[in-house]
């Protein structure tokens, strides 16, 4: 937090209602332009929390955090170099899993994070719940639901953000990707050589892009490594290795890891009325059940 201002992205999937959550914490208070340089629109927005004025930016709402979407670019750069003191990753609570993929990769930026449960309702309504606590705890952020089309849990969520932002917190989840780990500790380690790039973008977030063969990561390391061409030629020998040895392209393993931890997490953490109908063993029951959810 930069004196008594504190800039926060409101990231999200398409369709999560992050506008409607944007709208809710910001009320009128709110300004459109384009991202520099593009024609992706930029929304700001302010409110107050005691003191301190909170500006809040709705990057575009993207599954993804690769560099091939402009959409997606442009909500990277922002959360790699304008400096969020905090991202509100919104999230459709009746979809966790498969808004999970990107939640997982704005925790791979080490950002200070809130994961907002929206959708509340749509969940409840569906029977789906959530157990919020082991979420939390499994990912190392708050979480905090919201119903944002009927203006609940906004306060919550400026609360939440304040506290976060003040602490500075950075989350420590780290996904595991199995095989290559010996491969980041590695590349990392090379990265973390010239302690300005250090300073500026995490090192595991950047060797796992680096696997990727993510384009703008490579823009990103010339940019900034006094090694760069040393660096790119142990990624590229990195990324032949694995590919002998594992018998799959790098950045393909890296998004199956990603798709395994959404599937784990929503496993353990999500309960659907079918699986609650499935551990019924009275015929009587299940009927009941059944009836309940409409089948
Ligand atoms: N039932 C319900 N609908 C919501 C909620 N939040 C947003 N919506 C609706 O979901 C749709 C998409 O919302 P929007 O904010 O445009 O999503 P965005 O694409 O993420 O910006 C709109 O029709 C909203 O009114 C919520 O908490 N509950
Ligand atoms: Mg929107």
């Amino acid at each position: 937090m930069s004196g008594n201002n504190l800039l926060v992205a409101l990231s999200g999937q398409p369709n999560c209602g992050k506008s409607t959550v944007f709208n809710m914490l910001t009320g009128a208070r709110q300004h459109v332009a384009n991202y520099p340089g593009v024609t992706v629109e930029k929304k700001t927005g302010h409110y107050r929390k005691g003191q301190t004025r909170v500006e809040l930016v709705d990057l575009p709402g993207t599954y993804s955090l690769t560099s091939y979407s402009l959409e997606e670019r442009v909500a990277r750069d922002f959360l790699l170099h304008d400096g969020p003191g905090a991202v509100i990753d919104v999230v459709d609570a009746s979809n966790l899993k498969r808004n999970l993929y990107l939640t997982l990769q704005l925790l791979e930026m080490e950002i200070p994070m809130v994961l907002n449960l929206n959708m509340m309702d749509v969940a409840k309504r569906r029977g789906i719940t959530i157990n919020q606590e082991g979420l939390a705890e499994r990912l190392g952020v708050a979480v905090v639901p919201t119903v944002g089309k009927q203006n609940v849990g906004g306060d919550a969520l400026k609360e939440t953000i304040f506290d976060l932002a003040s602490r500075e917190a950075r989350p420590g989840f780290h996904i595991d990707y199995g095989p290559m780990e010996p491969m980041l500790e590695e590349l990392s380690a090379a990265l973390a050589e010239d302690q300005r790039l250090a300073a500026t973008y995490p090192a595991r977030w950047m060797a796992v892009k680096l696997m990727e063969d993510d384009a703008e990561a490579n823009v990103l390391l010339k940019r900034s490594h006094y090694d760069a061409p040393g660096v790119l030629k142990l990624v590229e020998k990195l990324r032949g290795q694995f590919q002998e040895e594992a018998g799959l392209a790098a950045e393909r393993h890296v998004a199956f890891a990603r798709h395994r931890v959404c599937a784990e997490i929503a496993r353990e953490f999500v309960k659907h009325p079918e699986e609650k109908c499935k551990t019924l063993s009275d015929r009587a029951d299940r009927y009941v059940c059944n009836r309940f959810i409409g089948r």
